[in-house]
């Protein structure tokens, strides 16, 4: 049976009446307040993409001066840090695997791929990735109900096509500078007080639509000490997550695989930074970027441009994001 969302929130609060309440920052959800509908409407898709304007567009194309272009995605290769049982497979069915044809004796050579496409090496977490378990099913952005969309062969909401293309300002916040550290600690938190200093010393500032990207360090462990790299990491807390949001940004990276701190600030609430940015504000998370040439050249301000892969109902795409300045 399909209950309207206005009778499943109703449904939350007899379950608080009757003493079963849920841990966070308010009894209605274990996140806190119910967020839908989104600001930008009960059927809204795409979240914080809804902040991504020509207007935009032209102000990041005015950040262009020098044209030189910084790739800010990782290879994926065999060996790669992997999260939890994700995997990558990619194989060439035969060598050459067609041909020679015609009197041209042309071969060719594809790839068969396997692997959890949009959650492995450098990804863009999209709405349909992370939610919350409540009153019997799973609510993720806008209130949307898994068992309303959540299917085998594609999620039939909140896939990561409703995106388009990210063509807007980045700000980049070298962290482990302003830290004097060449990489911060598994378990580091940073705080809202560490972001506003770090864009202080360096003279930015965010404004609505912006990308910003967070520099660890951590990203040196990369195909280094994959152990270490997966073991857990720095980055943001729920507050700084939180403090991101209110400056309506469109997406948040960095050069970890969560973007935000491993081991959590309160252990019983893991990848909570996660729902904070996916599930109540619809915000992107993009991790495993290469952002060591940023931070070597102190660019803290460029182009971000990136362009989701259209897979239909997915829930994160793979690509190679650009910094262009
Ligand atoms: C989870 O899926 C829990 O993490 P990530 O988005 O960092 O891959």
């Amino acid at each position: 049976m399909k209950f309207p969302r206005v009778v499943t929130v109703s449904v939350l609060f007899v379950l608080t009446l009757a003493g079963v309440t849920l841990p966070g920052d308010s009894p209605e959800t274990p996140i806190g307040p119910k967020w839908w509908p989104s600001e930008w409407g009960a059927d809204d898709q795409r979240g914080a993409a809804n902040r991504l304007t020509p207007q935009k567009v032209q102000e990041a194309a005015k950040l262009i001066r020098t044209g030189q272009v910084y790739k800010l995605g990782r290879p994926y290769e065999y060996g790669m840090p992997l999260f939890g049982k994700r995997h990558f497979s990619l194989t060439i069915p035969g060598s050459p695997t067609g041909g020679p044809d015609g009197t041209n004796r042309l071969v060719y050579h594809d790839e068969l791929f396997s692997g959890e496409i949009g959650q492995i090496g450098t990804q863009l977490d999209g709405l349909g990735h992370i939610g919350v378990r409540m009153a019997g099913d799973d609510f993720f952005y806008n209130g949307f109900r898994r068992s309303e969309f959540g299917k085998a062969y594609g999620l039939e909401k909140l896939g990561i096509e409703n995106i388009g293309v990210f063509f807007t300002r980045g700000v980049f916040v070298d962290m482990a500078g302003y830290k004097g550290v060449d990489r911060m600690k598994v378990g580091e938190v940073i705080t809202p007080d560490d972001l506003q200093g770090a864009l202080k010393k360096e003279e930015v500032g965010i404004t609505e639509g912006d990308v910003v990207l967070i520099y660890t360090g951590h990203g040196k462990l990369w195909m280094k000490d994959n152990e270490q790299f997966n073991k857990g990491e720095p980055g943001i807390g729920v507050p700084a997550a939180r403090w991101l949001c209110a400056q309506k940004i469109v997406l948040v990276g960095s050069d970890t695989w969560a973007t935000e701190v491993v081991p959590p600030e309160n252990k019983d609430r893991p990848f909570e930074a996660h729902q904070v940015l996916l599930v109540r504000n619809g915000v992107y998370n993009l991790e495993n970027l290469d952002l060591e040439e940023l931070a070597r050249d102190k660019v803290y301000e460029f182009a971000f441009i990136f362009a989701p892969l259209r897979f239909k109902g997915a829930t994160g795409s793979p690509g190679n994001p650009i910094a262009v300045r």
